[in-house]
C-alpha cells in the first residue's frame, strides 16, 4: 500500500488557522458497488455555498482514489485533481456534484476507509478515512443527511448495512444483490459506516422511556452468537442507565453492532451502525475473563453514549476531540462504577492514568486534552485525550456538584443539539447552569503536564487550628518561567485522628487556585493525619511528607477507599524505591515488619473489606508507574525490588494466601458479576503470591487450577502465574502454554491471550520467545490484535524490552519499519514504546537513540511513524 510520505505531505495543523469551510454539503447519496475487481462508488453531493465565508474554489479532500469521472448537475466540469484534492474552480452556489471512484478494498492494509476482514468489507472512517472511499469536505463540521445504496455478491455478502434506516432492497440479474439505508439524522462524515458480509445476527429490542421501540442487532461472523448475548445486555443496560442518569434517550429505529476481527482501536461509533473490535464484543466464561466481560460493558456503553456526546452533538474540528472523548470516556466510567463497583473501578481508572498517561504527559508527545497542533490526527487519541480528558469533566462536577452538572448537561444539549462545537461550548453550558466561573479552569484544555501539588501540615495547639499549605507546580507549563499559570485544583481532604478516626466536619473540597494556599482547619485539638486527594479529585501529583505509620493507619482506616488504597501504594512505592537503590549499590534490601503486617491485616479483614478491593491494595505498583518516580531508571534494579518485595510478602504471609486461596473458591455456577469477580480476582493474587516462593508444590497448585478451571478467568491467572516462572525447568509451565494453545488455537482472541501472556512475562528470554512466535502460525503480522498482544504489550515490559544491550529497541524498531507502510497508524503505536527513553542511562539511550534515528531516516516514512520518532529525538 502507498501511504503519504512525510517529506512531502507532512504539514503541521493547527488551531490557530481553523476557519469554516466554504461549502456546505446538505446531501449525500452514495452508489457504492463491490466487485471482486474493485469498488465503485459514485458519489452525489448536493453543494451550498456558504454565504458567511469569502467565495472559494471547491477543493474536495480525497487519498488513494482511482477518479472516472467528475460532473455538475450531470454535465462535465474541469477539474483539477492531485493523490489529495480534487479542486473545481467554476459552481453556481448551490449545485448537485457527482463523482465516481474506484478503490480498491483488498488492498487496504491500513484499516482506514472501506476494507476486506476475512469474509466481508467494513468501514473505519474517523479521523479522515471517508476521504479514502470518495472526495468529500473530510471535516467534522460538514453534516450531512445520507442515502446509500450498496451493491454485492448475494450469497458471499448476504448482509449489507449502512447507517440509519432499511427503505428499499432487491436483486439483479447477475447474483448481486441491492439494498438502500437512510439516515435521517445529519452527521459529519467520520460517523459513515457501511457493512457487507455473511454475518450471523443476534437480535433484541428496546423500549425507551417515552415507549419508542429500537431494534437491537449485534453481527458477528458465523458461528460466534453463543458470544454475544452479553454485549446485548450490556447495551441495553447502557439505554437505560443514560435515560436515568442524564435523561438521554435512544433517537434511532435501529441499533446495530458489527464485530470484526481485523480493527485499529477498540471500537466505533458511527450512527447506528458501531463497528467494533471482537475483542469488545464476544464473551462466554470459558473464553473471556471477568476483566474483559466487564470491558466489554465499558466498551458497548462508550460507544452508545457517543450517540450522544459526539453524534448528536459532534467536534467542530479534531482538536476538539476530548469534547466528545474525555466527555464520554467519564461517562463509560461512571455507568461502569454503577453497574460493577465504584470503590475499585476508580481505583483502576487512576491505575491506568498513572501507568499510561502520566508517562505520556512527561515525555515527547505530552500534548493538552485540547492539542494546539498536530502532524497526524490519529496520533492524538491518547490516553491525554481520552483519560485526562474524562478526570477534566470529572473535576467539572466535583466543583459545581453532581445537581448542577446535570443541569449543564441538559444545557449543553439545549443549546447545541446538531452542532459541531468546541470545549468552551461545553464549558460555557457548565458555567451557565452553576454560575462557576470556569476561566482560570480553562488551563486544563491549554497546559500540558502533570501538576505536582507539594502539601505541608501545621498544627497550632493554641489556636486549636491546624492549616494545610498546598503549592503546585507544573513543569510541563510553557510559561511557566514568565507567566506563572497556576490551575484551579479540586482537592478532596478529611483530617484522621491518630485512633484512626474521621474528624468530624474536617471532609473538604478545597479550590487550589494560586500557587501556593493556606486552608486552615478549626477546632482540632491534637495534630491530625490528613487524608488529601481523596477518589482521586485531580489528575495530579500530590506529595506530602506521610511516616509510615501515618500511611499504615489510612490503609487501615480512611473510609474513602481510593486514598487507602494509595496510602498502601504510597508505602509501597518508598519500600521498593529504596530497594531499588540498595541492589543497585550491591545491598540488601530492607523489609519493615510493619509493611507486612499491613498486609497481613489487609488479608484477615477481606471479608469486610471486600475481596475486590484487598485484591487491588495487595497488588504493587507497576514497573512503569514507579519507573516515573525515578531520576534514572534502573529498570533491572527496579525489578528485582519490585519482585524482591513480592517474594518476601509471599514468604512471610504464606499461610495466610493460602488459607484465603482456599477459602475464596466460588462454588456458584460462573457469572461475571462484582462480587464473584472480586474474589476470583483476590484468590489470584494468592495464587500468584503463593509462585513466589518457588516452591513446587504451588506450581502444582497453578497446574491443578489451569487444568480444572471452568472459566477463563482462572484458567488465565494460573497460566499467567505460571508463564512468570523463571526457575527452568518447570514442566507445569510448558506443559501450560502448550495445552493452552491447543485448546484455543481456534479462538482469536484466546490466542491473542496466549501470545500477550509469554510478550509480558519476567523471564529472561522473553525477547527471543517473542521473536520466535513471530513466526508461528498464532501470529498474524496484519492484524492488530496479534500486534498489539504480542509487540507492544513486549514494548510496555520494562526490564525486557530495556534491556541493556539495546537488544529489545532494535526489535521494535525492525517492526516498526515492517508496518508502517502497510498500517501506519499501528505502526505509530508501536514506535510510542520508545517514550521515555531518556528517562535510562547513557548507555540505553545510545541503544535508543540509535534505533529512533534508524526509524526517522527511513526513507518514505509514514508521517504517523515520523511524527512520533520526530518528538522523541527532539
Ligand atoms: N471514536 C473512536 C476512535 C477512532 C480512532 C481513530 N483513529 C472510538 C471511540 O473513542 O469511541
Ligand atoms: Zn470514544
Amino acid at each position: 500500500m502507498k501511504t503519504d510520505t512525510a517529506a512531502t505531505t507532512a504539514p503541521t495543523i493547527r488551531l490557530q488557522d481553523y476557519t469554516p469551510p466554504a461549502w456546505w454539503i446538505d446531501t449525500v447519496n452514495l452508489d457504492i458497488v463491490i466487485a471482486d475487481t474493485g469498488t465503485t462508488v459514485t458519489a452525489r453531493l448536493a453543494l451550498r455555498r456558504n454565504a458567511d465565508q469569502p467565495r472559494q474554489p471547491l477543493v474536495l479532500d480525497g487519498a488513494e482514489l482511482d477518479t472516472l469521472s467528475v460532473t455538475v448537475d450531470g454535465q462535465p466540469t474541469p477539474f483539477l485533481a492531485t493523490p489529495d484534492t480534487l479542486t473545481v474552480e467554476q459552481l453556481p452556489d448551490t449545485c448537485t456534484l457527482t463523482t465516481v471512484v474506484r478503490i480498491q478494498p483488498d488492498q487496504n492494509t491500513c484499516l482506514s476507509g472501506l476494507y476486506r476482514s476475512k469474509d466481508g468489507y467494513f468501514t473505519q472512517c474517523e479521523a479522515q478515512g471517508f476521504r479514502r472511499i470518495t472526495w468529500f469536505l473530510d471535516r467534522p463540521d460538514v453534516m450531512s443527511v445520507y442515502t446509500v445504496t450498496l451493491h454485492a455478491d448475494k450469497a458471499r455478502f448476504p448482509v449489507l448495512l449502512a447507517n440509519g434506516n432499511p427503505v428499499a432492497a432487491g436483486e439483479h440479474t447477475d447474483g448481486t444483490h441491492w439494498a438502500t439505508w437512510q439516515d435521517p439524522f445529519k452527521k459529519p462524515c467520520y460517523l459513515f459506516a457501511v457493512v457487507a458480509g455473511k454475518l450471523d445476527v443476534l437480535k433484541d429490542t428496546f423500549r425507551t422511556a417515552s415507549g419508542r421501540e429500537v431494534q437491537l442487532a449485534i453481527y458477528v461472523e458465523p458461528g460466534k452468537l453463543d458470544q454475544c448475548p452479553h454485549a446485548m445486555a450490556a447495551l441495553k443496560k447502557s439505554m437505560q442507565w443514560d435515560e436515568e442518569r442524564f435523561g438521554l434517550e435512544c433517537d434511532l429505529d435501529h441499533y446495530m453492532i458489527v464485530a470484526v476481527g481485523d480493527f485499529n482501536m477498540g471500537a466505533m461509533e458511527n450512527k447506528g451502525l458501531n463497528i467494533f473490535n471482537t475483542k469488545y464484543v464476544l464473551a462466554r466464561p470459558d473464553v473471556a475473563t471477568d476483566v474483559d466481560f466487564e470491558n466489554i460493558d465499558r466498551v458497548v456503553a462508550h460507544e452508545y453514549f457517543h450517540n450522544w456526546t459526539g453524534n448528536r452533538v459532534t467536534c467542530r474540528e479534531w482538536f476538539q476531540l476530548s469534547l466528545k472523548e474525555g466527555l464520554t470516556v467519564f461517562r463509560d466510567q461512571e455507568f461502569g462504577a454503577d453497574l460493577h463497583n465504584r470503590q475499585t473501578a476508580r481505583i483502576r481508572e487512576v491505575r491506568t492514568l498513572r501507568a499510561a498517561q502520566f508517562p505520556e504527559d512527561a515525555g515527547p508527545m505530552a500534548h493538552p486534552i485540547r492539542p494546539e497542533s498536530y502532524i497526524e490526527i490519529n496520533n492524538f487519541y491518547t490516553a491525554t485525550v481520552y483519560e485526562k480528558g474524562a478526570e477534566v469533566i470529572r473535576m467539572i462536577q466535583t466543583l459545581i456538584g453532581r445537581d448542577a452538572f446535570r443541569a449543564g448537561m441538559d444545557e449543553y444539549f439545549r443549546r447545541h443539539d446538531g452542532q459541531a462545537v468546541t470545549c468552551e461550548d461545553f464549558v460555557a453550558a457548565m458555567a451557565a447552569a452553576s454560575g462557576f466561573d470556569f476561566s482560570q479552569f480553562m488551563r486544563w484544555y491549554k497546559q500540558p503536564g502533570t501538576p505536582r501539588v507539594t502539601v505541608d501540615g501545621h498544627f497550632d495547639a493554641e489556636s486549636r487550628s491546624y492549616t494545610l499549605t498546598c503549592t503546585q507546580t507544573n513543569p510541563k507549563a510553557s510559561d511557566a518561567a514568565n507567566n506563572p499559570a497556576p490551575y484551579l485544583i479540586p482537592l478532596r481532604v478529611a483530617l484522621f485522628s491518630e485512633a484512626g478516626t474521621l474528624l468530624p466536619g474536617s471532609e473538604r473540597t478545597l479550590h487550589l487556585s494560586a500557587h501556593s494556599q493556606s486552608f486552615v482547619f478549626d477546632h482540632i485539638d491534637a495534630e491530625p493525619i490528613p487524608s488529601l486527594l481523596r477518589d482521586f479529585s485531580a489528575p495530579v501529583y500530590l506529595d506530602f511528607d506521610y511516616t509510615p505509620d501515618q500511611l499504615t493507619l489510612l490503609l487501615a482506616h480512611e473510609s474513602d477507599p481510593f486514598n487507602a488504597w494509595d496510602a498502601g501504594q504510597r508505602l509501597a512505592t518508598r519500600l521498593i524505591l529504596d530497594a531499588a537503590e540498595a541492589i543497585a549499590a550491591g545491598r540488601a534490601p530492607h523489609w519493615p515488619e510493619a509493611f507486612v503486617a499491613a498486609c497481613r491485616r489487609l488479608l484477615q479483614t477481606q471479608a469486610e473489606r471486600g475481596s475486590a478491593f484487598v485484591a487491588e491494595a495487595l497488588t504493587l505498583p507497576g514497573e512503569g508507574t514507579l519507573a516515573e518516580l525515578m531520576p534514572v531508571v534502573d529498570p533491572d534494579a527496579l525489578h528485582a525490588a519490585r519482585n524482591a518485595l513480592r517474594r518476601h510478602l509471599a514468604e512471610q504471609l504464606e499461610g495466610e494466601f493460602a488459607g484465603l486461596y482456599a477459602a475464596l473458591t466460588v462454588a456458584e455456577p460462573y457469572a461475571p458479576s462484582a462480587e464473584q469477580a472480586g474474589r476470583r480476582a483476590l484468590r489470584n493474587v494468592c495464587l500468584a503470591y503463593l509462585l513466589e516462593t518457588d516452591a513446587d508444590a504451588y506450581r502444582q497448585l497453578a497446574a491443578t487450577q489451569f487444568r480444572t478451571a471452568d472459566n477463563m478467568t482462572d484458567q488465565f491467572a494460573a497460566l499467567a502465574a505460571l508463564a512468570n516462572v523463571t526457575t527452568d525447568p518447570c514442566p507445569q509451565r510448558e506443559q501450560a502454554l502448550a495445552d493452552f494453545y491447543t485448546r484455543w488455537q481456534h479462538e482469536a482472541l484466546v490466542v491473542d491471550k496466549w501470545l500477550q501472556v509469554q510478550s509480558t512475562s519476567r523471564r529472561a528470554d522473553t525477547l527471543s520467545t517473542v521473536r520466535a512466535l513471530t513466526a508461528h502460525p498464532a501470529f498474524d503480522a496484519g492484524n492488530p490484535n496479534k500486534i498489539y498482544a504480542l509487540i507492544r504489550a513486549f514494548g510496555a515490559n520494562l526490564v525486557r524490552f530495556h534491556a541493556a544491550d539495546g537488544s529489545g529497541y532494535a526489535f521494535m524498531a525492525e517492526r516498526v519499519l515492517d508496518l508502517q507502510d502497510k498500517n501506519p497508524q499501528v505502526a505509530s503505536r508501536l514506535a510510542r514504546s520508545f517514550d521515555r527513553w531518556k528517562q535510562f542511562d547513557t548507555g540505553r539511550q545510545a541503544h535508543a537513540r540509535a534505533a529512533l534515528e534508524r526509524i526517522c531516516n527511513h526513507p518514505g516514512l509514514a508521517r504517523d511513524v515520523l511524527e512520533v520518532v520526530s518528538r522523541a529525538l527532539g
